[in-house]
């Protein structure tokens, strides 16, 4: 993975979307240039058993036709069954160091909140790091206090290689403070998800890295 490919970041499961096709919506998306997708299907109205494996099946086609990584949230079992691209995981999922075995050298993005995690991160070579939530989200249900940048500034300071992602309530308004306090992109569900202008939204975040 290029650090490039965080640019623009892009999860999305069909919980996230009300009246449309998730699946327009990714090809919109896609369509407009998001630089890698993540399925997080997860939460209330989350598909299960064989809807969730074809949808994300579906999702997975759709990103090899773009030619853009196709990451799985948590799931490390359909991750590895469906051949994606990569798994991102938080902190209270299968430890780093199981998820690294497994998945062998597959993309393996962490969401970190502090030091301690981003040692077990780097020890584990995650391919990079999601810091956040930045601002306020309402698409995590269990989402921390936002933290602002200031861990994200630190950590890009000390370890210049390492591709960062922010996330956590980024719009097309905000998103510059991730990226001038070091983040490579930005991680976005909602401004996506309920903009009214797929391809516009995505230019905005395009050109905060430009
Ligand atoms: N992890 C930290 S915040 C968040 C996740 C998955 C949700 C981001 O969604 P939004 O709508 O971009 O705030
Ligand atoms: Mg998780």
């Amino acid at each position: 993975m290029k650090r490039e490919n965080l640019q623009v970041y892009f999860i999305m499961g069909t919980q996230n979307i009300t009246n449309r096709e998730p699946l327009k919506v990714l090809e919109e998306a896609l369509q407009a240039g998001v630089t890698i997708f993540q399925l997080r299907e997860k939460g209330d109205g989350a598909l299960h058993g064989a809807a969730y494996e074809g949808f994300a099946i579906e999702c997975q086609k759709l990103c090899q036709k773009y030619d853009v990584p196709f990451i799985v949230n948590d799931d490390i079992e359909l991750a590895i069954k469906l051949g994606a691209d990569g798994v991102h995981i938080g902190q209270e999922d299968m430890s780093v160091g199981e998820v690294r075995e497994k998945i062998g050298d597959r993309i393996l993005g962490i969401s970190v909140h502090n030091m301690e995690e981003l040692q077990v991160a780097l020890t584990h070579k995650a391919d990079y790091v999601g810091i956040g939530p930045i601002f306020a989200t309402k698409s995590k249900a269990d989402a921390k206090t936002p933290a602002g940048t200031s861990f994200l500034q630190q950590v890009s300071h000390q370890y210049p290689e390492l591709p960062i992602v922010a996330i956590g309530g980024i719009t097309k308004q905000n998103g510059t403070e991730p990226i001038q306090a070091g983040a490579d992109g930005v991680a976005v569900i909602s401004a996506i998800c309920e903009s009214e202008n797929i391809n516009e939204t995505v230019a905005v975040f395009k050109d905060l890295t430009n």
